[in-house]
């Protein structure tokens, strides 16, 4: 049978479909949905619970003329799907691929690129704002969901919206989860909305029974009713409009009549905010994913393949784990991670010492500072790449008071698939401009635990990035110690050549040494670990030796560790040596496989060895 999606090149085809295709077009997209994500990874339940949604849009308002912004946007590929790149989707996530968020780039239909959450009121406020300077009159949507919209700057610029009164039309995709469920204060009042909600709906197909009550019974079931419906529906609907945007809702997110009817009304209300509540079930219409849809999030490619060997965000946590059982003033932070990092089995086990604040990277760095004042030792476990939102709060409120805060800095470098929004490639640079904070990398997995329990007996702030994925497979020591700060390690002797590498690029210096053996030139291989405060000694040592000092690094190269050698080389006033910084260039690293990407940027054994090479410009290597 022909599929009605083959039928749709743009989202005006969709308005040409009659109201009864509409189920069979949503059926299609999801089988379409389960099967590429499937095959290439991707975010699953998310997009699952945002089919109807999507078309109800697409079907009310008129892209690209009006503007749709999806928050995050790991939630478009129905977009995707609906906005003429299906032929593409095949490629998602891949290198060279379809993004899986929003790009500009790539299309027309996405006003705005994400990645990083609660960026979409604003963007879309300063959309609608221009439309009204210019004298132009499209719709702006902002499309968020309850996890994102916990992030202070969606709320920063509903303030705003509210302030200036402007036509936008903020959705919120409420399916009560972020990766994990949703936590907080407005989590609650949104819960109470859903359950409400669910509640009334089954009220009504349950009158009957109702009937079929005694009179006592009914009126305290009516009671409960009232009370439910005033708190849970009236309260919502007095905070969005009291705070300026016209609420319609509750509507049933998979019910594209009432989808189609909530946005038609918000769309006619042009010069006005609206506030659009749409409550959705996450993973809908895929029965495991409706089942796990935590599992279901951010699901694997088939073939990335799920080795023995243990992840770094796996011993983090079993490290913290085991720290937490002897320290009781150990506490952790995960801005709404605590799966990615594995902080959930810390939880399990220590409720209360667990703080999942949601989508707030910048409160978890400045909660962090608070505890630490108070003789507390936080770890904020976060990723490098969301980290860049709390740059500030690092600086003043952790760094300038010289606060025992631990960041474990997950998914540094290259982070693969996700692409240029998640890269991890900028930390050493953001990091190592501030005052009395140290900066450390392990070379392996049980390095990890050894930074870990130095970090913690720290009395500075003190900063561990470690990459995503399997470990390198080494041993465990079960017993930890401290490492001495600033203090690397010769891994390797050779009198030709010094290769200084740190973190993840340890491992494959390694290996670049025994290719460098086969073309007879000997390498010395040093594990730096810490980008700051740098081991001068050693660093002094190999230039001495050896007169030729490649350093390595999975970071961009500007204000990278490679950089801060060569300033230091400089003070100390070496200079009758001779230098290569392996580093990423100055641009932002695309989508693709984490071993493609370092083998495109000579991050690889191979890479390594090759750029060593340069240093000896009579040799050619053989291979
Ligand atoms: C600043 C930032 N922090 C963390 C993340 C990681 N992240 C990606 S999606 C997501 C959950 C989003 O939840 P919600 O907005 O409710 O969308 P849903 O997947 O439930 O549809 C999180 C925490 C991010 N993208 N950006």
């Amino acid at each position: 049978m022909p599929k009605l999606l083959d039928k749709i090149d743009n989202p005006s085809d969709l308005k040409g479909l009659a109201k009864q295709e509409l189920g069979q077009l949503a059926a299609e997209i999801r089988q379409e949905l389960v099967t590429r994500v499937s095959a290439n990874g991707g975010h699953l339940a998310s997009n699952l619970g945002v089919v109807e949604l999507t078309i109800a849009l697409h079907r009310v308002f008129d892209s690209p003329r009006d503007k749709i912004i999806w928050d995050v946007s790991h939630q478009s590929y129905v977009h995707k799907l609906l906005t003429g790149r299906r032929q593409q989707f095949t490629s998602l996530r891949q290198y060279g691929g379809l993004s899986g968020y929003t790009c500009r780039s790539e299309s027309e239909h996405d006003p705005f690129g994400a990645g990083h959450a609660s960026t979409s009121i604003s963007a879309a406020l300063g959309m609608a704002i221009a439309r009204d300077l210019a004298g132009d009159d499209y719709h702006v949507v902002a499309v968020i969901g309850d996890g994102a919209i916990t992030g202070g700057m969606a709320f920063e610029a509903i303030n705003q919206v509210g302030h200036l009164g402007s036509g936008i039309c903020v959705v919120l995709n409420d399916n009560g989860m972020s990766i994990s469920p949703t936590v907080g204060g407005i989590a609650k009042l949104l819960n109470r909305v859903r359950f409400d909600y669910r509640y009334q709906w089954a009220e009504k197909k349950g009158e009957s029974l109702m009937d079929a009550l005694p009179l006592g019974k009914k009126l305290v079931q009516f009671g409960q009713w009232l009370r439910r419906g005033f708190k849970g529906l009236i309260l919502p609907t007095v905070l969005w409009e009291e705070l300026g945007l016209t609420y319609i809702g509750p509507i049933d997110g998979h019910d594209i009549n009432a989808l189609e009817t909530a946005l038609a009304q918000a769309r006619s209300y042009s010069s006005k905010p609206t506030f659009v509540h749409v409550i959705t079930t996450k993973g809908k219409g895929y029965k495991p994913a409706e089942g796990d849809a935590v599992y279901f999030h951010g699901v694997a490619a088939e073939n990335s393949g799920s080795g023995t060997i243990p992840s770094y965000s796996e011993i983090f946590a079993q490290t913290v784990l085991h720290l937490a059982r002897e320290n009781p003033r150990l506490v952790a932070i995960t801005p709404a991670m605590p799966e990615g990092n594995c902080l959930s089995i810390v939880e399990a086990e220590f409720p209360r010492r667990v703080f999942d604040v949601g989508i707030c990277e910048q409160h978890a760095v400045t909660f962090a500072a608070g505890l630490a004042t108070q003789g507390f030792k936080p770890i904020v476990a976060i990723y490098s790449t969301f980290l860049q939102r709390a740059f500030d709060q690092l600086i003043h409120d952790v760094c300038l008071q010289d606060l025992p805060v631990t960041f474990a800095i997950d998914r540094s470098g290259i982070v693969g698939d996700d692409g240029k929004t998640h890269q991890g490639t900028f930390d050493i640079s953001y990091l190592v401009l501030i005052p009395n904070l140290i900066i450390a990398a392990p070379k392996d997995e049980n390095e990890l635990q050894h930074l870990l329990y130095t970090a913690v007996q720290s009395k500075h702030p003190m900063a561990i990035r470690y990459p995503r994925g399997s470990g390198v497979g080494v041993e465990l020591d079960t017993e930890l110690h401290q490492i001495p700060i600033g203090k690397g390690e010769i891994l390797r002797k050779g009198k030709d050549v010094a290769i200084l590498a740190i973190g993840t690029t340890v491992t494959p210096a390694l290996e670049a040494a025994d290719r460098l053996a086969e073309e007879d030139i000997e390498a010395t291989v040093a594990n730096a670990r810490f980008a700051k405060p740098l081991d001068a000694e050693l660093i002094k040592d190999l230039a001495s030796h050896t007169k030729r000092l490649v350093t390595v690094e999975e970071n961009t190269l500007s204000g990278g560790f490679g950089n801060s050698v060569v300033d230091l080389l400089q003070q100390l006033g070496i200079s009758d040596i001779k230098v290569k910084v392996i580093a990423i260039p100055d641009e932002f690293v695309e989508q693709g496989s984490q071993a493609q990407l370092r083998a495109h940027y000579g991050l690889d054994a191979e890479g390594i060895a090759r750029q060593a090479l340069e240093l000896f410009p009579h040799q050619p290597m053989r291979r």
